[in-house]
């Protein structure tokens, strides 16, 4: 087997003491073979010498037979005894070069990498292929740090590139599994490189059913996850209303504490149902209801929250029910900080809606924002940049709010990398900055129009922003001259209601 034309895609690293009882160690590793793992690496923690090369010995011989390779982890000399086709070594095991000095030319050599200088050090060494980990939490390894999720995989995908090594092979791994492998393929990839693989230990290892869960795995790496197969049609203003009307959405709320009354109400005057609930047991109800969405809105964030959002996140993923995460003061705190790069790691969302400062630090850029309020100092160009750019990295449709919106948003067209679109929208008035919930209460709007459109989220999301700020604009020249922000409520609901009618 050539070194260079192996395939990691799906990659079973064993762990013999996780096999469920009544079944063999080497017949769990034929089942996983039989649906379909392309490369198997031996990592056997507890085994003496003896012992590892009798297994190493029984496993080569079924891994030959399929015609895939067998790498073994750490165990150099193990390898060279049993003459299988690679090595696999972490950071505190042997460098690389002297894996290869030892090998030969001919060999596999794996390095597991969890930073971007252990990238361009086995870039450096050309090793020929890196473990890009922990992707989630594991209960398989006591894991050195906080497990990174799909930003993480871009960050150590961006070194790769910086290395010029983006031929070498990547795989993925820490808490892979059917759950979350399609979010994985689809957001761990950055320009020009997506990663070659998935590394997984216990879900086939622990699996009753190896094979089986073998060929699940494989089918989700090829198909789309349900949030990203609409096909985007291109949806004219008046048919979203019409199918908000048609539909009267259910939007659940996960919100703040200040905007919950104002929300509701903007979320009736758009068409929608709203309903608040922060009790994780109805989740999976409220998520399974045709043409619902969840606002998901992190504004009074606690530490005992997040569970909640997460379980919230969980729930409406498993179904493929639009989220609109609106994270209020991302960038405002360290806490907060960490908050979003927890929940985005959570799971999926179809649209991520924020402020400059809020969106800056959805992208991971360290902009200082002072209480929740807009830092905005960027051009429109920089923040379209922006946009696209974290609309790009999550899969997602992405809106920031300022004097001008700017909406961008991934389209998928059937091909797994999908096209990019944005759109800048004017309107609006200086009073709705002097009304709490006015910029958490779009979400609502957005929510309600995804929630009856979610073939369509790029669309619907700019027709929901482009009535939301003629409905302000509207208000804020009835309220303006003698009246005031009193009136500016009522009158915005008014022409919220009014619209499109
Ligand atoms: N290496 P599971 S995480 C073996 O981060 C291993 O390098 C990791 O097991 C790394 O698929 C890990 O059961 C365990 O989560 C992965
Ligand atoms: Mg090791």
């Amino acid at each position: 087997m050539a070194r260079q034309s192996f395939d990691l895609s799906v990659y079973l690293v064993t762990n013999a003491e996780m096999v469920p009882e009544g079944i063999d160690f080497v017949t769990q590793v034929e089942r996983a073979i039989e649906g379909g793992v392309t490369i198997v690496q031996l990592r056997e923690k507890n085994l003496e010498t003896r012992e590892f090369i009798e297994r190493a010995r029984q496993v080569h011989k079924l891994t030959k037979k399929a015609g895939i390779p067998l790498i073994i982890n750490d165990r150099v000399d193990v390898a060279l005894a049993i003459d299988c086709e690679g090595v696999h070594v972490g950071q505190d095991d042997m460098p690389v070069p002297l894996v290869r000095k030892l090998i030969g030319p001919d060999k596999i050599i794996g390095v597991s990498t969890g930073y971007v200088d252990e990238v361009k050090q086995a870039a450096l060494d050309e090793a020929d292929y890196i473990g890009i980990g922990a992707v989630f939490a594991t209960q398989t390894k006591k894991l050195k740090k906080i497990p990174f999720g799909t930003e993480g995989i871009r960050r150590l995908l961006g070194a790769l590139k910086e290395s010029n090594a983006l031929h070498m092979k990547t795989c993925v791994i820490g808490g892979i599994n059917g759950s979350n492998i399609q979010r994985v393929n689809l957001l761990g990839r950055i320009e020009g490189k997506k990663v070659d693989g998935f590394a997984v230990v216990s879900c086939i290892m622990a699996n009753n059913d190896a094979k089986t869960a073998t060929l699940a795995l494989k089918q989700k790496i090829d198909t789309l996850p349900s949030w990203a197969t609409p096909k985007s049609t291109r949806l004219s203003g008046d048919e979203i209303d019409a199918s908000i009307g048609e539909k009267t959405p259910m939007v659940h709320h996960i919100t703040n504490d200040v905007v919950k009354n104002f929300s509701a109400n903007v979320t009736l005057a758009v068409g929608g149902s709203p309903i608040m609930s922060e009790c994780r047991e109805e989740f999976g109800e409220f998520a399974s209801i045709p043409n619902s969405a969840l606002v998901l809105n992190t504004g009074t964030l606690t530490d005992a929250k997040m569970d909640i959002y997460i379980a919230a996140i969980e729930a409406y993923n498993k179904v493929g029910t639009p989220i609109v995460y609106d994270p209020v003061g991302a960038g405002a705190s360290e806490f907060r900080r960490h908050a979003v790069r927890q929940l985005l790691n959570s799971g999926y969302f179809s649209v991520i809606k924020g402020n400059e400062g809020e969106i800056s630090a959805v992208a991971g850029l360290t902009k200082q924002m002072k209480g929740v309020d807009n830092v905005g100092s960027s051009s429109i160009d920089d923040i379209v940049e922006m946009a696209k750019k974290v609309a790009y990295d999550n899969k997602c449709v992405v809106v920031v709010t300022g004097v001008a919106d700017v909406v961008a948003g991934c389209v998928f067209s059937g091909e797994d990398e999908p096209d990019l679109e944005y759109k800048i929208i004017q309107g609006g008035h200086p009073m709705m900055g002097q009304i709490t919930g006015t910029g958490c209460s779009l979400g609502s709007a957005i929510a309600v129009s995804v929630a009856a459109n979610p073939e369509s989220p790029f669309y619907a999301t700019v027709r929901a922003v482009e009535k939301y700020k003629e409905a302000g604009k509207v208000a804020g020249t009835l309220a303006s001259g003698t009246k005031g922000p009193g009136t500016f409520v009522t009158s915005f609901l008014d022409a919220l209601a009014t619209r499109g009618q």
